[in-house]
């Protein structure tokens, strides 16, 4: 008897053959659980504290499975007993905690700070419900809550617990821990989950709706709101003070547990903070050790400016963090003491209005405290970086020219590539080894079958099986009827108009249109959407909306679906991203130059032999020069250009318009009755007139060159010999784009913590 089977003997007095499908998802979840429990922590003597409003990890079994290195085992032994391991997995409820690219990243950093060894751990939130579950009515969207915390979890509580003051009352903590394995490897480390003690459900009301002033019963209970009105505004800051202040006293009091004296604290910890949402953590340490551990304050100043770390993820003005003074004067008065003397000291050395910390119109900007009382500030890619020195963040890189760095994303290998694409995980150990797996680089070993024309067959006809599972996961999960032949061109991600899911949707119009007029494609094509919108984001719903009208439309005239299909799959979330990712043939990365800080997806799809059709933004230009211009599909104005139109408010969408006849006829067609029948005519019709007569992130500048290249990178798809080539080329450079190598940067240059 194996292992598991003795511990499943042992436990229920059954053999595998006896459990169904979930009492054996809880036998794996209280073994992988036992395995974990006998590791070891790391323990080197400085700390990392990743603290993030988000952790979007995905399911775990399967991932951790593979990072104890019994996948395949474990899988053997259920096919053996006549259980299939991937029906247990869909068990697994999705944690949803977390929106998108930054919460995926964070989950992705602390997979690599564990694999690495390093004494790093997450600290964020436990929010019951987490990201709303997307349900689809009237081809519109419609938000769930989604409780996902189930009686056996991967949660481990803890005896730990703080008082968190707030201006009207004290809350208690509680922290429930995950225990974070790293591939192959004896240590571990935890992701530390505050929670509250008094959640109450009963305070959700129709939808994700829910009483937002009961802060005592409701803190946790949902990932922060929609900042719409001043209620939701106000309980994100009381969320961002209790993860903040949970984290600043849980690395004290470890950090003395270890022989700090607290004057030497910044020996002791790193905290890095992942956007501005955890931004008070700084002055929250700051009043820890003044007032409760008796530091002067200039001497905790600099204490806490030697050990917090910004890292920016974004560069649209409207995300960056500026609270009121009065909103955080009536959470946390205590904090505002701090923050006014902070401001105080800029004040006294900058006379530059742009670097202040309180403006003008009394808020707080919490990007500029970070940049002045942290030593370290990064861009997640190298122009993301470039565009904060030189642009957004121009005056304070005038300041601190050291303090700024880049780190390029990356995205961990084991859930991205060995769970995700076993199939394709299995080939390129066949034709390389398995080094690639503790050195990403190692892919690059692929160029020597470059040419091979076995390799490239091998390729196709694992995209194609790719195709085949993602055909039976959609028909049983989504409704949706792929077909397995067609051309897979997918857009995964947040819907945002900068990300530019309007300018996929028109070229749908043209396409279908072309089809329409008699000019037929040589090959069918599914165009695939998924994502959600923020419910206080209307456009962005419209945008949904128009796409859900598109998909019914086109599915359904027999004229075009056997050249065209198009379809929005419902609540994309992880498990979906894995489905869909190593079936594509053409990822769609079409933001407007400048806006997208990195992407990761793009990482994600390059790995798994997708080629990219992308504007140079973000990380697809790492992409770009990596795999080589003639490997990837750029097309669309570069962000200098973008930045300078900005400037000088000279970007007019309607001389766009009226100067192309395929823009006019694509736009048009948005108010075309054959939609307006399927649709919401008020929705539609804002969405026309929104690109007609405003198009703040420009759609309609990029839609000719777009346009011509997806054309391209269809008519290139023909040459399935050529095609592979590019494939091969693109899976061999990827390497870079492991987490693991962003991770070590993040040490070697910032944190400074043994491995
Ligand atoms: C801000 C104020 C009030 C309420 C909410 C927010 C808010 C919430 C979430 C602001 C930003 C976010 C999330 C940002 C995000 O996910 N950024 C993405 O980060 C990825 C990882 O670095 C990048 O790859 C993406 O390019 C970037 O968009």
């Amino acid at each position: 008897m194996t292992q598991f089977s003795t511990f499943v003997q042992t436990a229920t007095h059954k053999t595998l053959e006896q459990l169904s499908d979930r009492e054996i998802y809880v036998q794996l979840l209280n073994y992988v659980k036992s395995l974990s429990a006998d590791k070891t922590k790391n323990t080197a003597k400085r700390k990392v504290y990743y603290i993030s409003a988000e952790f979007l990890i995905g399911k775990l079994l399967s991932n951790n499975l593979i990072n104890l290195g019994i996948y395949q085992e474990i899988k053997a032994e259920l096919a053996e007993a006549g259980k299939s391991l991937s029906h247990i997995e869909d068990i697994e409820p999705e944690p949803s905690l977390g929106n998108g690219g930054l919460g995926r990243l964070a989950s992705c950093f602390i997979d690599s700070m564990s694999t690495l060894g390093l004494n790093a751990e997450g600290v964020g939130l436990n929010y019951h419900c987490g990201l709303f579950k997307q349900v689809f009515n009237k081809n519109e969207q419609h938000a769930e809550p989604n409780n996902w915390i189930e009686e056996n979890s991967w949660l481990i509580p803890t005896e730990i617990s703080y008082e968190v003051p707030f201006k009207h009352f004290t809350l208690t903590s509680k922290l429930d821990r995950i225990d974070i394995l790293g591939y192959k490897k004896e240590t571990k480390n935890y992701l530390n989950l505050f929670d509250i003690q008094a959640l109450n459900y009963n305070l959700i009301e129709t939808g994700i709706e829910f009483d937002k002033t009961k802060i005592k019963e409701n803190l946790t209970l949902f990932l922060y709101p929609d900042d719409s009105d001043k209620n939701g505004e106000l309980l994100r800051i009381y969320q961002q003070y209790f993860m903040v202040s949970n984290a600043a006293q849980l690395l004290i009091d470890e950090a003395i547990e270890r022989g700090s004296n607290l004057h030497d604290l910044a020996d002791y910890a790193y905290v890095q903070i992942n956007d501005t949402h955890p931004s008070m953590v700084i002055p929250e340490l700051i009043r820890l050790l003044t007032k409760k551990h008796h530091l002067k304050f200039d001497e905790a100043v600099e204490i806490v400016r030697n050990m917090v770390g910004y890292t920016n993820h974004t560069i649209l003005a409207e995300a960056l963090e500026k609270w009121p003074l009065a909103y955080l004067n009536e959470v946390v008065p205590h904090l505002v003491v701090i923050i006014k003397k902070l401001d105080k000291l800029v004040r006294k050395t900058y006379k530059d209005p742009a670097v202040q910390i309180i403006d003008e119109h009394k808020r707080v900007h919490m990007a500029h405290m970070d940049i002045h009382f942290s030593n370290s500030v990064n861009g997640v890619a190298a122009l993301h970086t470039e565009i904060l020195k030189n642009s957004e963040l121009k005056a304070f890189y005038a300041i601190y020219p050291k303090k700024f760095n880049n780190k390029t994303n990356g995205i961990t290998f084991r859930r991205w590539l060995e769970f995700s694409n076993q199939e394709l995980a299995a080939y390129i150990k066949t034709l390389i080894g398995e080094g690639y797996l503790h050195d990403a680089t190692e892919l690059e070993k692929l160029l020597a079958f470059k040419d091979d024309k076995a390799v490239h067959q091998k390729l196709a006809g694992i995209k194609f099986n790719n195709k085949l599972a993602l055909k039976k996961y959609l028909k049983e999960n989504k409704g949706i009827e792929l077909d397995e032949h067609s051309i897979i061109d997918t857009q995964i991600k947040r819907f945002h108009e900068y990300k530019r899911q309007q300018m996929n949707a028109l070229y749908v119009i043209h396409k279908y249109l072309e089809i329409k007029a008699g000019k037929l494609p040589k090959r069918k094509i599914t165009v695939i959407f998924g994502g959600k919108a923020a419910p206080a984001y209307i456009i962005a719903q419209d945008i949904i909306h128009l796409i859900l009208c598109l998909s019914e439309l086109i599915n359904n005239d027999p004229e075009v679906n056997q050249y065209l299909n198009v379809f929005l799959v419902e609540n994309y979330n992880v498990s979906v991203a894995e489905k869909l990712i190593p079936a594509t043939d053409i990822s769609e990365q079409i933001s407007l130059a400048s806006k997208e800080a990195s992407g990761t997806g793009n990482m994600k799809f390059m790995l798994n032999g997708a080629l990219t059709l992308g504007t140079m933004d973000g990380a697809n230009v790492e992409i770009a020069e990596l795999a080589g211009a003639e490997n990837i599909y750029t097309f669309g104005k570069d962000s200098e250009s973008i930045i300078k139109l900005y400037e000088t408010a000279g970007y007019v969408s309607k001389d766009y318009y009226e100067a192309d006849k395929n823009i006019q006829q694509a736009v048009d067609f948005i108010l075309n009755p054959a939609i307006v029948k399927l649709g919401n005519e008020m929705r539609l019709t804002r969405l026309y007139n929104e690109l007609l007569n405003k198009d703040w992130f420009m759609t309609l500048i990029d839609f000719d060159a777009y346009v011509k290249a997806k054309e391209q990178i269809l008519a290139d798809y023909e040459d399935q010999d050529r095609w592979n080539e590019k494939v091969v080329q693109n899976i061999a450079k990827a390497g870079f784009f492991s987490s693991d190598r962003t991770i070590a940067q993040y040490n070697a240059d910032i944190w400074h913590c043994e491995g």
